[in-house]
């Protein structure tokens, strides 16, 4: 037999992920407007307590800066209608043009309406609010998560707010600028207990070096890579969109892995450890793991990144 996307999306089966992520976004959705903006503010203001939100680069706010404003000059009334048509996902010219930011540039605007909310510049959060019990349950399910899950349900429930009349995953999008790839006398160089593939430790130090070029490279041209909580993204070019969209700036701190031989001379390699994201620097490691497939030229035929159910996870190296 011969691997497909699908069949080697089961490979390392044993790996528990974090379904507290979209059971907890699926639950919220299900609350009203009101509930859902509330809810966010005090899960954003409690997690600030202990965790600290890096203040987004210039370049990247340029590019919401006209609906921020337009927002600004609003009296608080229709500023809170526009809070709650994003949460509707209403059709409104400012809800498509959210919808049409890139994750990063929609996390950006809503930094920069909380900082607003909480200057009173823009309406807050009535005083005394009280929560629906629903939605106090929804609170108090992101309470227990760990720190990466909790970043991860104020992203997932971020990015789907607004007026999408595209297919999701089309990536005709306003982006970023991308910044140029580390210089090599800057680079730094993993190691991974258990795994000296090269593919692998050149995958994680090309992406930590920003260079995603580099990084498609070793993927095999209708390879795929499926990030947490999501579908393969498929193919060489669409992977590199994705990259330049999402992955600048992180930082992967693989500890451990194994590596063994499957069908067809594929070999199957799971590794466990860190990310970072640069909202939130060091401040909060995410559990993971990468199941790459690799095929017998060495290229990445495939690799799943899985936010992971708890630390223990990170040493659970088992291969069924
Ligand atoms: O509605 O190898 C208010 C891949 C109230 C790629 C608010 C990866 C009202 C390949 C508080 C104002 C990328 C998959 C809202 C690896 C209201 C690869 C504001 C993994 C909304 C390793 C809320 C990378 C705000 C990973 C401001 C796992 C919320 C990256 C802000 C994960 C939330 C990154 C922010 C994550 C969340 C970043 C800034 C989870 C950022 C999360």
């Amino acid at each position: 037999m011969s691997f497909t996307i699908q069949s080697a999306q089961s490979i390392f089966p044993g790996t528990l992920v974090a379904d507290i992520v979209p059971t907890v976004v699926e639950s919220f959705s299900q609350l009203n407007a009101e509930d859902q903006l509330a809810l966010l503010w005090f899960a954003y203001t409690e997690m600030g307590r202990s965790i600290t939100v890096a203040a987004p680069g210039a370049a990247n706010m340029i590019l919401a800066q006209g609906l921020l404003e337009q927002i600004k000059q609003m009296p608080f009334e229709a500023q809170t209608q526009v809070m709650y048509d994003l949460a509707n996902r209403a059709d409104t010219p400012l809800c498509r043009s959210y919808a049409s930011f890139t994750v990063n540039i929609k996390l950006g605007f809503w930094y920069q309406l909380g900082e607003w909310m909480a200057q009173g510049i823009v309406a807050p959060i009535p005083e005394g609010y009280k929560l629906s019990s629903k939605a106090a349950d929804v609170l108090q399910a992101i309470r227990n998560a760990d720190s990466g899950q909790q970043i991860t349900i104020l992203r997932n429930t971020v990015i789907s707010m607004g007026f999408d009349p595209n297919a999701p995953g089309s990536y005709k999008k306003v982006s970023e600028p991308v910044a140029p790839p580390t210089a090599p006398a800057f680079r730094t160089k993993v190691t991974i207990e258990g795994i000296n593939n090269a593919t692998v430790l050149g995958y994680i130090n090309n992406m930590n070096a920003n260079d995603f070029d580099a990084a498609v490279a070793l993927f095999r041209s209708e390879g795929a890579l499926q990030p947490p909580f999501e579908r393969p993204i498929v193919g060489q070019d669409a992977i590199r969109a994705y990259m330049r969209e999402e992955c600048q700036g992180l930082k992967m701190i693989p500890e451990r892995g194994i590596s063994e031989p499957v069908e067809d001379g594929y070999t199957q390699v799971k590794v466990t450890g860190k990310v970072q994201t640069p909202w939130f620097g060091a401040s909060v490691g995410m559990n993971i793991a990468w199941r790459f497939l690799i095929d017998p030229q060495g290229k990445i035929f495939f690799v799943a990144i899985d936010l992971l159910a708890s630390p223990k996870e990170l040493l659970n190296l088992v291969r069924k």
